[in-house]
């Protein structure tokens, strides 16, 4: 079978992997030159553990090759950008509907086209299907069309992608089989054949529920904060209970997916989605309680910034708390930045970033930060005070002063 994949990045690359390990011919298509040129020397921009050797020789046996423009193939699948509008929170299908465009000269009756980028409801039946429609051909007849959202973590894409369930929602029965018979090449899951509109609203609810439920545990930090209570205790000892899964607060969250999908069933319904757009809030309203804290702890000086991914071990940055609260803090301190997964220019090493710092503050929680030896680091600032928004840091000596989410109250 002949793929090919529009869009090669988090997932439209883990994707092509799959599929050219498991006999199919893949042709990667990007719109980034620099990004064709490396791929088609096995050289990958993603950091994700696993691709880039199936990358290297797939490119070796000619299986693989990246392109900026897409070419004939059995089926085609769409894996772009989705953000949202910022007016009304909407879903911005512009890359989209471009890459739908992009492809409709290549396609030939019987082909399969799966988006899998994440939609807002309704997107494939009003939007997709007639792009498709317009260019001569029936869908159901001679062209099979799907949403299929993929369910992946970043930094377990390819387990994940081969052993999750997935969502096959069709326009009609028949694109369902058709774009099942393309998975099938190399999920291990079950393949769950449903409608399109359903597909679209199952993926956006998987992460609404979790980013209700962060809000929940955000929340929850906020109000221990204000009564005096531990909230990292709380959320341990409530999770004792077997029916019970209390979250972690953290500096809020960011991604390309909670961050961004509650808003697409949100923008469908707002007059409904009253806690959907309660939980966007709060969690949106993380990095202020952040900022507000640090100034409970200290008024000026050096902050030392552990971690601006947008979460652990992970080089994505994407809609990552972290440059909120840094943008705020620069108004009042002097900011160095230290992320051994995200290589930028202005960014420090350790050492550089702690040395006479007033503060370090945790923002992400990648294993790096959660080995450190926070007392040797410690003597190279000027004041010892960590402030812990992930909770990684479980004890210090007695000369480091640590906050965290259990003990803010303590600022009051
Ligand atoms: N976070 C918290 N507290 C928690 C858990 C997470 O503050 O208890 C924060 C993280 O630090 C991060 C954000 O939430 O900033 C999102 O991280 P995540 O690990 O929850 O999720 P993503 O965005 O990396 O991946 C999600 C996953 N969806 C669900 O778990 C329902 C993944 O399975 C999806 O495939 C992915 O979105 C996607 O592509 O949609």
């Amino acid at each position: 079978m002949k793929i090919c994949i529009i869009g090669q990045g988090y997932i439209g690359l883990p994707t092509a992997a799959l599929f050219t390990r498991n006999h199919c011919n893949v042709v990667g298509v990007d719109v980034n030159d620099k990004i064709v040129n490396n791929l088609n020397k096995g050289i990958i921009h993603i950091e994700e553990p696993g691709i880039s050797e199936i990358i290297k020789n797939a490119v070796k046996n000619g299986v693989y090759s990246a392109s900026l423009t897409p070419q004939e193939a059995d089926a085609f699948i769409i894996t772009v950008p989705t953000p949202y509008i910022i007016e009304n929170y909407s879903c911005d299908l512009s890359y989209v509907i471009s890459a739908c465009e992009s492809i409709i000269p290549y396609l030939k009756e019987g082909n399969t086209v799966i988006i899998e980028s994440t939609i807002a409801p309704m997107s494939t039946n009003e939007t997709i299907k007639p792009i498709f429609e317009k260019a001569g051909f029936t869908i159901g007849k001679n062209l099979f069309l799907a949403h299929c959202p993929e369910r992946v973590l970043p930094g377990k894409i390819l387990e994940e992608l081969v052993h999750n369930d997935r969502i096959i929602g069709g326009i009609t029965p028949e694109c369902s089989k058709k774009a099942s018979e393309v998975y099938g090449q190399f999920v291990e899951g079950d393949l769950m054949l449903t409608e399109a509109k359903t597909a679209e609203l199952s993926k956006c609810m998987e992460n609404t529920f979790r980013d209700v439920n962060i809000a929940l545990a955000n929340e929850l930090a906020k109000i221990c904060t204000e009564i005096g209570v531990n909230a990292l205790d709380v959320i341990k000892l409530a999770n004792k209970h077997p029916r019970v899964n209390l979250h972690s607060p953290g500096p809020g969250v960011g991604g390309h997916c909670l961050a961004i999908d509650p808003y697409f069933i949100y923008a469908k319904a707002p007059e409904k989605a009253k806690i959907i757009k309660l939980a966007r809030d709060t969690n949106n309203s993380m990095p202020k309680f952040v900022c507000e804290n640090v100034k409970k702890i200290i008024s000026n000086g050096k902050i030392a910034i552990l971690g601006v991914s947008y979460k652990g071990n992970t080089g994505d940055d994407r809609e990552s708390p972290a440059y909120e609260i840094i943008q705020e803090l620069s108004k009042d301190f002097k900011i160095a930045i230290h992320d051994p997964h995200i290589k930028n220019p202005n960014f420090v090493s350790l050492d550089e970033a702690t040395k006479n710092a007033d503060l370090i503050l945790v923002l992400c929680d990648h294993n790096e930060f959660k080995e450190l030896d926070y007392d040797l680091i410690s003597k190279n600032m000027s004041k010892p005070i960590i402030f812990d928004t992930k909770n990684i840091i479980k004890e210090v000596p007695n000369e480091i002063k640590l906050y965290n989410y259990g003990n803010l109250y303590s600022l009051n």
